[in-house]
């Protein structure tokens, strides 16, 4: 890690009126998320550990990775070293009926992905994309920053989006603490806190919100309880790294091609281990055997599930 200054000195916390622009042609993103994620160089590692991890608090590091192969990463670059592996894509539209929840859109090769994205493709995403399995010379381009999480060097996994592409509101199924390492144009990243999750419409059996929810411009007549979320916005440039600290929800607008590495850590606590252990073996399970069994209807089901448990949790909440 480079020499650390002062969080002090190297904190570049800006109010939402002076970063104005990242609201500009999203208005409805202010009101779901005033707030930005503050933006630092670098911080020492106890410092990092007590702000960040022990309190559960995103932030930008923008120092991070200047001395990483990675920051010469570009399309060319990127094809010339791994245009010929054949990587899956997703495109954004809901799994229906039996479709496995994650199921891929079609399979490329990477440099014709590239291709396309250069061509104005803005649907299709790579989405945790293995890279030390598919493209180990591409994870040779990491350099595993020491910012006090002890990062699990086997899985460093890519996302590539093209200019207007979004990733659905979700949040991680191994509540991985989270350093995403991004490169190429900006993108925009919307964080809701874990405690939020009532206002979320989250679907049950899944970490996602529900589909119809657009968290980009909500529609706060259709969607009440949207109202009641308070969240941060990271506005990521080449080379800048976001935290986000595990359980938290996001959603992701790509205003430019984009190439984030996600690095990740888990906390070892027992109620945290045994919460991954229920998403994974059991939540994700059980959505598997619904959708085979019982195609849209489980879907269905769910999907009003989500509504109605959120909305009486919105009218809960409000003074009689
Ligand atoms: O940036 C993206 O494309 C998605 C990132 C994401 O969902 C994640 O890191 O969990």
């Amino acid at each position: 890690m480079p020499e650390a200054s002062t969080p002090e000195a190297t904190c570049r916390e800006a109010s939402a009126s002076d970063r104005g622009s990242e609201y500009d042609d999203l208005p409805g993103l202010r009101s779901l998320a005033g707030t930005p994620v503050p933006r630092v160089g670098t911080l020492p590692a106890d410092v990092f550990r007590r702000d960040h991890v022990a309190s559960s608090r995103p932030v930008v590091f923008t120092e991070l990775t200047r001395d990483w192969p990675a920051y010469q990463w570009s399309t060319e670059y990127l094809k010339k070293v791994a245009g010929d592996r054949e990587v899956p894509v997703y495109d954004s539209q809901p799994a229906r009926d039996r479709q496995h929840q994650h199921a891929a859109a079609t399979i490329l090769t990477f440099g014709e992905y590239l291709d396309r994205l250069e061509n104005g493709e803005k649907d299709l995403r790579m989405f945790f994309y293995h890279l030390l399995a598919n493209a180990p010379e591409l994870a040779d381009d990491i350099r595993w920053p020491d910012v006090g999480l002890k990062l699990f060097k086997r899985l460093p996994v890519l996302f590539v989006g093209g200019r207007g592409a979004r990733v659905q509101m979700h949040f991680d199924i191994d509540l991985a603490q989270n350093l995403l390492c991004h490169f190429g144009g900006r993108k925009r990243v919307l964080l809701i806190p874990p405690e939020q999750t009532r206002f979320m419409y989250r679907v049950p059996y899944s970490f996602s919100s529900l589909f119809d929810v657009d968290f980009a411009e909500p529609d706060l007549q259709r969607f009440p309880a949207l109202a009641g979320l308070d969240g941060q916005l990271a506005t990521l440039e080449h080379g800048d790294v976001l935290y986000i600290p595990s359980g938290w929800w996001h959603f992701v607008v790509y205003d430019d091609i984009g190439f984030s590495i996600s690095l990740r850590a888990w906390g070892k606590h027992p109620a945290n281990v045994a919460r991954i252990a229920r998403n994974i073996f059991g939540t994700r399970i059980i959505d598997s055997l619904g959708r085979r069994f019982l195609g849209e209807r489980w879907n269905a089901r769910n999907e009003a599930l989500a509504i109605s448990r959120t909305e009486r949790a919105w009218r809960r909440s409000q003074p009689t």
